[in-house]
């Protein structure tokens, strides 16, 4: 066997063992194995030698080139393995059995009232429903009787997308699907809808201690036989009286919403200040909480419900308000902050 085969492979062993980096080993990797490299030059000078030391030569210098590529790929991965060495030995040191920091997060109190409220409705017989928040003009505004160009949409400006589609300005926007998705059981089987749905909701719109652009609201509805208003004053107070462990005073009075009929604003006394007038309140003393009202027959109508069969009632709960009202947030803005300082203050309140 020729002896330069032999000279080379220990050339190669004894490059490899001084190899100390990926960069040192890719140059030998072109130095024998490259296309000008030594092994390859070998090949050229099979030429001059006859068809049978050809056949050798060349298989022996195959094997040699495979040998070569073997030991260079271990050594490349030798070398990898010991930077990652080196890399884990420099992070720093965990003690994994040192007890925990005793900074924990917590929920956010929009969070604690929005379970609250599902806890109470829960008990109360009604689902718990979600919905999107990009919905269409139709979820959002015709389904629940306001028409294009109807004033009423002037009260509520939002987000638009090139698609045309909508960030939700009201919870309502569900309305039409739940009446759709439970309707057809009440009329075969007489179960009543009973549904919530919270959700948040984006108005275009200046901020100030009582409105952001970005909260949350929980839409109620409950449809069947000879639903009426005392059914509706019933929830509302239930509902109120469970959050606040206490009766709070609140007062209805008629209120515009296209949705429903007759409608009214439900507005709680303010607990920052108790009724005498703040910066929260706009210093009336009240702050509007949770609109309501009898559903307009044309939403029912257009849910697929029997409006001369079925009446029904619905709510649209300011959810960041009544957290506002709840834990004495005097600006709303405060719960969007994302002040962990002042977040962590409600950390111990059961969710
Ligand atoms: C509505 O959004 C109606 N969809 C509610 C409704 C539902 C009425 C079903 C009748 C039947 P309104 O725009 O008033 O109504 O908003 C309802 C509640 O959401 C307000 O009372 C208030 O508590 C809260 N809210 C409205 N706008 C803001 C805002 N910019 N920032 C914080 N809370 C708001």
């Amino acid at each position: 066997m020729d002896n330069r085969i032999e000279t080379l492979k220990q050339e190669i062993l004894d490059k490899l063992g001084q190899m100390t980096s990926l960069d040192e080993l890719d140059k030998l990797r072109v130095e024998f194995l490259g296309k000008k490299g030594k092994v390859t030059a070998l090949l050229k000078g099979m030429k001059d030698l006859n068809n049978e030391e050809k056949k050798s030569f060349g298989a022996e210098v195959n094997r040699l080139k495979s040998a070569a590529s073997q030991h260079i790929d271990e050594r490349v991965a030798e070398l990898k393995q010991r930077e990652i060495e080196k890399e884990i030995a420099a992070m720093p040191q965990f003690d994994i059995t040192a007890p925990a920091p005793l900074e924990r997060g917590s929920y956010h109190p929009i969070t604690l009232v929005q379970r609250q409220c599902e806890t109470i409705f829960k008990s109360m017989g009604f689902t718990v429903e979600d919905y999107p928040e990009v919905v269409t003009d139709y979820e959002c505004f015709e389904s629940v009787n306001i028409p294009k160009h109807h004033p009423a949409r002037d009260m509520q400006d939002t987000y638009y997308l090139e698609n045309g589609q909508l960030l939700k300005s009201q919870t309502s926007a569900a309305q039409n699907a739940i009446l759709r998705k439970y309707g057809k059981k009440m009329a075969e089987d007489g179960v009543p809808i009973k549904a919530i749905f919270p959700g948040r909701c984006f108005r275009n719109e200046a901020t100030d201690a009582s409105h952001e652009n970005t909260f949350f609201q929980m839409e109620g509805m409950m449809v069947d036989k000879d639903i009426s208003i005392s059914n509706l004053i019933f929830f509302m107070k239930t509902m109120l009286s469970e959050v606040f462990q206490r009766d709070v005073k609140v007062r209805l009075r008629p209120g515009f919403f296209p949705f429903v009929e007759p409608g009214f604003e439900l507005d709680i006394n303010c607990e920052i200040c108790g009724g005498s007038g703040c910066s929260s309140c706009k210093h009336s003393g009240w702050l509007e909480l949770c609109p309501c009202g009898m559903i307009h027959p044309n939403v029912l109508r257009e849910g697929g419900v029997d409006p001369d069969k079925y009446t029904g009632f619905a709510f649209g709960l300011g959810l960041t308000r009544l957290a506002m009202m709840k834990y004495k947030v005097k600006d709303i803005r405060d719960l969007n902050s994302g002040s962990l300082k002042s977040l962590a203050q409600f950390t111990d309140d059961e969710a």
